[in-house]
Parts: structure tokens; sequence; C-alpha cells
């Protein structure tokens, strides 16, 4: 069988390629979305192969560009059993994203299938769906082309969160199998989360309600949804920042990215002590939580934190239960807070793996534990279980009316807990359930360990491709002599930590720094930013905050 070249000229030409160099990055392509028309037409191509090179399983494709602004959209695909694409196809991507012409679009093409050997013969069957931008409905139409013109066959699940067409995905795919991970339909998802943080809670005292900032997301109406099913006696949830209707409000002032990097409350609050709050993102996969102390003092309660209470309270569990032979860890990345990796390692006394930023990265390296709690500080992660690890909780049987009520909670969070992706509905319930479980307040959860102060910032560059980072992101190969800079200045600080790397999602790179103090943080952040600015290709306005370093390394400005 050959591809039929003349129906793939046809369609194309409704989706012509723009003068515009794309990259299939850490988050798949993501741009403004206006130029993302032929893009998402090709992905459509490539999900067919992707298809069939599985033999006609499921591919899924999420039209998305998660907290960035309402006028942005992106796209990423998702391999059978719910996890990010191979990176082996992330140049495909690229270069089919790249093609100049028909010409040069059907070669890629005949690329793909000669490299890996695909049977053109196989089906193909993609599912696609979208956050609430209003260039979606678009760029699904466009994918819809995409997938027919090799022939495939599309199913659009409409509005749905990132994590939702992961799980439906990966139920798609192993419906009527004994690994069959749930009902694929987004009822299904609420149903199975539900029943499963249920089996966690019920009995024990609930907890005051939990004001959700929704980003004016997709996370919105999905957690309206997930309110409804799980009833008001298990969880009181109250969603703030739900409003869809309005595009420019989505991720503005709000959400979890707004509120991790300015370290603030975000709109439509009024923080009061006690208050219990998490924002999303506007694809809801990520959370974070926060509220006041009692002197008003907004507090967050990141990724890390996230992670420690889920790795302690997990190995609890599992020590409670007896289960043997089940080993646990934790993946961060650079952007975790110093004093979180301290904890785990010093107080929790569990291995810590480090990987690049993007959770692709994180996801791989938690398989290699029983137990593997995954979270970017931003707050996007999940807790994987080997299939080990589930088998044993099975197959355990408690002696003591103890051993029993732990398994029967281990198995609920295998239940709980997205194993395909990082999951903020999840992600609440699994935090929801822990602090029920211990009775514990968001203050008390904050108290196991204190963040050391830290500042994220962004550069604009000529090319952020001239840096490239190594050692997990925390150093930089190139631009030459950089890292010698940044060395220098942060030796200069208590607690100093820098590092700079170039975004894979924005055009800009990323400069991070802790030290001991607020006021240090931010100094060592903006002397960073001045250098890489000043001395390394900064473009458009100079925030005046930058400082500016003579040669010897001295701040002159
Ligand atoms: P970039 O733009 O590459 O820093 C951001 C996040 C990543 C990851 C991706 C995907 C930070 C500092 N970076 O990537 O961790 O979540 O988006 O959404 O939070
Ligand atoms: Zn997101």
């Amino acid at each position: 069988m050959t591809m039929d070249h003349s129906k793939i000229t046809e369609l194309s030409a409704k989706h012509p390629k723009l003068n515009v160099s794309y990259t299939y990055g850490t988050a798949g392509f993501r741009t403004k979305a206006d130029v993302l028309d032929s893009v998402i037409f090709r992905v459509g191509l490539l999900a067919v192969l992707r298809s069939k090179k599985h033999a006609g399983k499921v591919i899924g494709v999420m039209i998305t560009a998660s907290h960035n602004p309402a006028q942005d959209n992106g796209v990423k695909l998702v391999e059978p059993m719910g996890e990010m694409l191979a990176q082996s196809w992330e140049q495909y991507a690229t270069e089919l994203a790249n093609a100049s012409s028909d010409d040069a679009l059907i070669a890629a093409l005949q690329n793909v299938v000669e490299k890996e050997q695909i049977d053109l013969s196989n089906e193909a069957v993609v599912i696609v769906g979208r956050d609430t931008r209003p260039s979606g409905e678009a760029l699904v139409a466009a994918l819809t082309d995409g997938v027919q013109a090799l022939g495939g066959k599309i199913t659009d699940y409409g509005l749905t969160t990132t994590p939702q067409l992961h799980y439906l995905t990966r139920c798609l795919n192993t419906q009527g199998t004994p690994d069959a991970y749930g009902e694929p339909s987004e009822q299904g998802y609420y149903r199975k989360l539900a029943e499963a943080f249920k089996r966690i809670v019920s009995g024990k005292p609930k907890l005051s309600t939990i004001y959700v900032d929704a980003a004016n997301g997709i996370g919105a109406p999905a957690l309206h949804k997930l309110a409804k099913v799980l009833t008001d006696d298990l969880l009181s949830v109250q969603v703030v920042n739900d409003d869809t209707a309005t595009p420019t409000k989505l991720n503005h002032q709000s959400g979890a990215d707004f509120v991790k990097v300015n370290q603030k409350k975000p709109e439509g609050f009024d923080l009061k002590p006690g208050m219990r709050c998490a924002s999303l993102d506007g694809d809801a996969d990520r959370i974070v939580f926060w509220y006041a102390d009692n002197a008003g003092t907004f507090k967050l309660l990141d990724g890390d934190k996230i992670a420690t209470l889920a790795a302690e309270f997990i190995m609890g569990l599992v020590r409670k239960a007896k289960v043997p032979n089940i080993n646990v860890g934790l993946v961060q990345t650079a952007y975790a807070n110093g004093s979180a990796t301290a904890y785990v390692k010093d107080t929790l006394k569990v291995p810590v793996v480090f990987t690049p930023t993007g959770v692709k990265h994180l996801h791989h390296a938690a398989e290699e534990f029983d137990v593997g709690a995954y979270f970017e500080a931003n707050g996007h992660g999940t807790v994987l279980f080997s299939q080990q690890a589930i088998k044993a909780f099975h197959s355990t049987t408690g002696k003591t009316a103890e051993e029993t009520e732990a398994l029967e909670i281990l198995k609920a969070l295998t239940d709980l807990i997205n194993q395909t992706v990082g999951d903020a509905l999840s992600d609440l319930l699994m935090v929801e359930a822990i602090l029920t479980s211990q009775g514990r307040s968001l203050a008390d959860w904050d108290s196991a360990y204190s963040d050391l102060p830290s500042r994220l910032e962004k550069v604009k560059v000529q090319n952020r491709l001239n840096f490239e980072a190594i050692k997990a992101d925390t150093e930089l190969a190139k631009p030459e002599g950089l890292q010698q800079k940044i060395n220098q200045q942060v030796a200069k600080f208590k607690h100093g930590r820098s590092f700079v790397r170039p975004s894979g999602t924005e055009d800009v790179v990323r400069v991070y720094a802790e030290a001991d103090t607020q006021e240090n943080a931010d100094l060592l952040a903006n002397i960073v930013c001045g250098l890489v600015y000043d001395q390394y290709g900064g473009v458009g306005e100079r925030p005046a905050k930058f400082k500016k370093v003579d040669q010897q390394g001295n701040i002159i400005a």
C-alpha cells in the first residue's frame, strides 16, 4: 500500500505553510495560534503514521497552550498508554512542520515510513481534545484534514483537560484487556476519581472548603463536573475564576503559573487566614496550593511540597501494610527548591533523581521505581506505581486492621492518581485525601520544611539556541564563559544557587536564583539577568531592575 499523494496535496493546499520555522519542544509545538494551521494539519499526518506504527492503536492529540496567554495555542501527541510522544519521533514532527513544499512534505512522510518500517495497510485511529482557547475549533478541523489525508479515523472529544485526553487514550487502548484503565469517557474519568477518593476519605472528618482558582480555563467546567460526582459530603469545592466565556481572561492574573512565578494570590480572591486555596493552569495539568498564615502572609505549597507530602504518606502506608520490596523514589528538576531536595534526602531518606526540565524526562525516571513521585516545582507531576507494586498491594493480605486499612488506601491511590501524566484534578484529590487522612491543615503540611527564597526571571535574547544547558539544566556549556561568570556571582551569596537555560515553550532564556533571603535571591537573579542581557545578546527594552556588572564581576549599577 502507498500514500495517496493527490489527496495529501489537495488537503495540504487548504493549510499552506507560512514562512515560520517550528520546533517540537518540551511541550510539543507551541506558538501564536494564527501560525499553527499548517503545523496541526501535519501533526494529523504524523499521528496517523504513529498509530499505524503501533498497529492501529489509538493516538491522542491535545490542542492546548497550557498556561500561555489566550492568543497562543499548541499541540502535543499522546502515545497509546497515555505517555508523551516518544522522543525519537519529535524530530519527525519538526521535519514535517518545516517542509517547505508539498513535495518536501511527501518526502518527509516517506522518510518516516521507511525509517520506521511502517506498514501502511494498518489502520490508524486518532482522538483529539482541546482546551477553551477560541482558536481550538479551527485547529481541530486542520487536524481532521491531516488525519483524513492519510486515511485515518478521528474522533473529536471536544473540550477536555490535557490529562483527560491522556486518560481517554489509555482507556481506549486497554479496554477489555487485563490492563483496562477505565471507562473511556469524560464521565468515566470523574467516576473513577470520585470512587477512589471515597474509598480513602469515607468515615473521616471532612476538611473545610477548598477554593480552586481555575485560571478561567478548561479546569473550571471539569472541576464543576467532578464536584457534582463527588457530592458535597466528601469534599467541599468552590471554583473561582471560572469565566471561560471571556477568552482574554484565560490565565490572566490567575492560574498556577501566575501564582508560582509571582508568589502572590490570583485575582478573584479575598484571602483570609485559614482559607484553603489552590490554582490550576489553563489545561489543568498543574496545581499549586496556597493560603495565608496567621499574619496574613501569602504562603505557597508548590510541586515540591506536593511530591514530599505524597512520598512520605505512601512510604508510611507501605511500611504499615508490610508490603515487601517496594522502593520509593522522587524525581526533581533544577527548579526544585534546595530545601525540598535536602528534606527528601536528609529527613525522608528517599533517593532523589534529577532530570532536565520537561515532564517527559521526569516521567521516565520515575518509572524506574516501584513508587516514583515526580513533580516539577511549578506543580506538574504525579506518582507512578510499577506493575509489580500494584500486584503486591493486591496480593498482600493484611494481618491486622491497621495493615488492611493501609492496603486499601494504597490500592485506592493507584486508582486515584493519574498514571499517564500530571493531572491537576487527580492531584487535587490526592492531596485532599492525604490531608483528610491525616486531619491536617495546609499550614501544618507547609511546616515540614521552609523553602529557600527564590526568584524566576526571563530574558529576551537574540537567539536562545545559543544557550546550551547541560547536567540536568544546572549548568551552561554555551555560550562560552557565561557559566564561570554565574559561578563567580553565586559564590558571593549564602545558600546561593543560580542557573540559566533556554525555555522550550517561550522565546526567552529563564534565569533561576535562590539565596538566604528574598532580597538576595532577587539580587542574584537580577545580576545574572543583567549578565545575560548585557553580554550575551539581550533584545527589547532592558528591564531597569537588571544589574550591570563590569568585567571583574563587580556590580556597577
Ligand atoms: P520551559 O518554557 O521550557 O521552561 C515550562 C516549564 C517546564 C514545563 C514546560 C511544559 C518552568 C520553569 N518551566 O517549560 O517545567 O512544565 O513549561 O509546560 O516551570
Ligand atoms: Zn499545563
